[in-house]
């Protein structure tokens, strides 16, 4: 249960950032030659092609008992992992040491989804030696590029929200902010997506068969987490006082896992500390001997399944048992971890807000309000309303969407069994807190219901998002126009309960160094030598001096040709993944992203058939003259129970078949699905668009991170006016972005106007149902209900309300791609705009007006 690595006074020798006083207090109490060892430990890591060969060649020897004649591509990953992770250990250790002595504010990012991708490359990014590792690497006969694809991605998420607490520790270690992400080692990351005939079919990913040589095992570090049980109450030995006591009925031991994070152009490294279940040692004695000595074992081994796999949802709450355990055995492992850590400081309570700030990545990790509460309350015997004071300045609340169907509740009775003593807090946070609102808005009943944490349905619900309001000082949205609209939709209530100021947005962002730097070496490249270096990669706001050379001929020349060996290389990758041959010189018109019909992939492919349709009816003769030829590339994963997403895929993937192989299309249109999209395609996918698309109903994609990704890499957007799409317009300009569609105010409007039978389906989108319907892609019935989703069901999400203007929009694309120079004008402005977008940016807004902490710098 403590961190007993190493003994504390050696700990301490290796610190920077220390006077010379508290160094030599130190020093004068570890003994002369530890102190010598200790001494050469600071110099150890490699500088020189040499030293750094000389580690990898010890690592293929000892840790993989190989030698050098047997290696292969994957052991020289790993080996270069293990010599890169000495490195950064030997960091991690100084900047948790400084943390620690200097006692600093630490924010802690609890999340249960970490969407991290590959680690090599990252890591030889931040730490800036790509170069000495590619020499190394090749002069021991191996290639840099194959070993980095050797190694998994840790897939430990679904999308936007997994993918932005990646970038967001990323920020935090080149920030040099002292922070720490938590969360779950999940064995099976999100799943693998093959396509069979068509069709979404998920394959297990089993990410760490090969072991994992990022992380760092902490097998001292095991926190006992409590299920089920009753509560008593007893008499407080000390104050007589009746206390209520919690008996756990099931045990698991949660088992620190720690992955060092690297900043950019700083030695700072922080941490992200993820658990694993693990069985206790307490048997079941009395199945045991009753001759069941299998059952016993089976019993325990049951505890592994917490962190066995990730819930493959995004944007939609599913209710399951097994899902609200992962969530208490994360949330009360990290805050067992991090109330240890304080009680080490042996500062009061009354100061944990002062070094202490926990941010909650959407409503998941809710319980951990609870959790302190019960600590201080239960275990540490402080006042319910100290206790309170405590909880609520130390939490923040991210909040990811406002659709109803995302939104987290618990049935009540899952509590009662699971979490009983927990579910007796939330009543008693909920009774203080409808008191004062009571006193506040007096015989408001209505009110009161619909602010209750309970939900007084039948079976009754847990919300979470009104008990991560309730306990937290602060609750953000990601994007402004998401922000705004939580605050006079789902939030109204509080907002009028707890006033303005406890609402506020903090826009998205994304990491440059895996998304520019990383993905996109050529264009990172061709921008530093234009901006004196890359010091832009950690202040990117300097991307506005390219705009001095929109009228630089050769600058421009040379950022055609970086886009072009761009889309080069993302068709060869789609030649590989499904043997379809497409153009580089076309158009590459791309929407990757999880499917959902909010998103509307649905209206991208209506959109397509449409084209197809356009194209054939128009004679042979005029057919080039008359359409840009394009290649339109989809790709996401559709959530496993997900049938209307899953029906998106297979009309994708059909109406590829026909139009690629259909003789009179030629080259004027390639329809592409790419198969299971991920970290590591999206950083060849992002920098190879030339227009990509973020068409959600207005009002419903909270923020989106892949419109940025890919603007970052000078692509055009076609989008709606909604999420993060807003402030793109406003950087670029208006004249740079494709918008289209109806508004998010009008949105209720319309959908009530479909209700009422009074909105009638353009003859376009007619045109694309009757293909649809003559079995032009196969029998109809597999897409009917995609079609009377629209037709009979309301058409919730609005296609065919903005069907002409998207198709509207595409036309402008067409006219307006021909012009080239005109183009390439457009996507430099684009990147020159993207500063604002550095999730380095989003993590200074947290830090002060959220989080309020510092940055540390690395010496005094
Ligand atoms: C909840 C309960 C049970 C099971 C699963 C879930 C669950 C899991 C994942 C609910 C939601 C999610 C993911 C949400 C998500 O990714 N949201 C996205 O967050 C991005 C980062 O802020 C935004 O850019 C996107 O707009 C938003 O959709």
């Amino acid at each position: 249960m403590s961190e007993t690595a190493a003994p504390k006074r050696l700990h301490k020798r290796s610190l920077t950032g220390l006077t010379p006083t508290e160094i030599k207090a130190i020093d004068n109490s570890i003994p002369i030659k530890a102190r010598e060892i200790w001494a050469k430990y600071s110099v150890k890591e490699f500088t020189t092609v040499d030293e750094l060969q000389e580690k990898i060649i010890d690592h293929v020897e000892t840790t993989f008992a190989r030698s050098m004649y047997n290696c292969d591509d994957l052991a020289a990953y790993q080996a270069l992992s293990y010599s890169i992770k000495d490195k950064l250990i030997l960091h991690w250790n100084k900047t948790q040491q400084l943390h620690t002595l200097k006692e600093v504010k630490r924010i802690y990012y609890l999340s249960l989804e970490f969407l991290m991708g590959r680690a090599l490359d990252n890591a030889m990014i931040n730490l800036e030696i790509k170069d000495l590792c590619n020499k190394s690497i090749d002069e021991l006969g191996f290639n840099l590029e194959d070993i980095i694809t050797t190694e998994p991605d840790a897939g430990l998420g679904n999308g936007g929200l997994g993918r932005l607490a990646a970038c967001f520790i990323d920020s935090m270690s080149t920030g040099n902010y002292p922070g720490w992400g938590y969360g779950l080692r999940y064995n099976y990351g999100i799943f693998s997506q093959k396509i069979v005939d068509g069709y979404q079919v998920e394959t297990p990913d089993y990410w760490l068969k090969f072991g994992n040589p990022w992380e760092i095992p902490r097998y001292e570090i095991q926190i006992p987490v409590d299920f089920y049980g009753y509560v008593s109450t007893v008499k407080d030995e000390k104050t007589g006082n009746l206390v209520k006591q919690w008996q756990g009925g099931e045990r698991v031991l949660a088992v620190a896992f720690d992955f060092p994070v690297p900043g950019y152009d700083t030695t700072n490294v922080n941490n992200l500390r993820l658990w694993s279940a693990k069985p206790t040692n307490e048997f079941d004695f009395e199945k045991f001997n009753e001759g069941d000595y299998s059952n016993s074992v089976s019993q325990q081994q049951r505890a592994e399944s917490i962190t066995s796999v990730l819930y493959p949802n995004d944007n939609f709450y599913a209710g399951k048992e097994l899902r609200l355990k992962q969530q208490y055995f994360w949330v009360a492992a990290s805050l067992h971890d991090i109330v240890r850590r304080f009680l080490k400081t042996k500062k009061p309570w009354s100061e944990f807000s002062d070094l202490i700030a926990i941010q909650l990545n959407d409503t998941h990790p809710t319980m951990a309000v609870v959790e302190l509460q019960r600590i201080l309350v239960d275990l540490e015997g402080l006042d319910w309303s100290v206790a309170w004071d405590i909880v609520t300045k130390t939490f923040g609340y991210t909040n990811h969407t406002v659709m109803a169907e995302a939104l987290e509740k618990w049935p009540l009775e899952l509590f009662a069994n699971l979490l009983p003593r927990h579910l007796e807090i939330i009543y008693e946070i909920n009774l203080r807190f409808l008191q004062f609102v009571e006193k506040k808005f007096p015989n408001d009943r209505d009110l009161l219901s619909r602010v209750s944490v309970v939900e007084e349905s039948s079976p009754k619900n847990i919300r979470m998002a009104n008990l991560a309001i309730i306990g937290s000082h602060r609750v953000n949205g990601v994007a402004e126009l998401h922000s705004e609209l939580i605050k006079t939709t789902i939030f109204k209530d509080f907002v009028k309960i707890y006033g303005i100021e406890k609402f506020t947005n903090v826009t998205n962002g994304i990491t440059p160094r895996r998304w520019l730097k990383q993905a996109n070496p050529q264009l990172s490249e061709l921008i530093a030598s234009k901006l004196g270096g890359y010091e832009y990669l950690s202040k990117l706001n300097k991307l506005k001096e390219l705009e001095n050379y929109l009228d630089d001929a050769e600058f421009k020349k040379s950022w055609l040709e970086v886009k072009f060996n761009n889309k080069k290389k993302l068709a060869a990758l789609i030649k590989t993944l499904t043997g379809i041959e497409v153009n580089p010189n076309n158009l590459f018109d791309i929407q990757v992203k999880r499917i959902h019909e909010y998103k509307r992939q649905q209206m991208n492919i209506f959109g397509v058939i449409w084209r197809y349709l356009q194209i054939k009816a128009t004679p042979a003769a005029d057919r080039a003259n008359t359409w840009l030829p394009k290649v339109c590339i989809i790709g996401g994963k559709a959530a496993p129970g997900y049938y209307a997403a899953k029906k998106i895929i297979k009309l994708v993937n059909a109406v590829s078949t026909i139009v690629n192989s259909d003789p009179e299309i030629g080259d004027l249109l390639k329809v592409v699905f790419i198969p299971d999209y991920n970290v590591s395609k999206a950083e060849i996918i992002c920098p190879a668009s030339d227009i990509s698309e973020h068409i959600s109903t207005a009002g419903t994609e909270a923020s989106g991170t892949s419109n940025m990704k890919f603007v970052l890499n000078g692509g055009l957007i076609i989008g709606t006016v909604d999420g993060a799409n807003v402030e793109i317009t406003r950087e670029v300009g208006e004249d740079n972005i494709f918008l289209f569609g109806n508004l998010a105010e009008d949105v209720e409007e319309l959908r009530h106007e479909h209700q009422m039978g009074r909105i009638a389906i353009p003859d376009s989108l007619n045109s694309v149902f009757e293909s649809l319907e003559s079995g032009l892609f196969g029998p109809y019935d597999e897409y009917k209900s995609l079609v009377d989703n629209i037709k009979y069901h309301g058409d919730h999400y609005l296609v065919s309300d903005d069907f002409e203007s998207y198709l509207e929009a595409q036309k402008t694309i067409d006219l307006e791609f021909v012009d080239r120079e005109n183009w390439v004008k457009k996507s430099i402005i684009c990147v020159a705009n993207m500063g604002f977008f550095s999730s380095d940016r989003c993590i200074d807004e947290y830090a002060e007006n959220i989080w309020n902490i510092e940055p540390v710098s690395e010496r005094v």
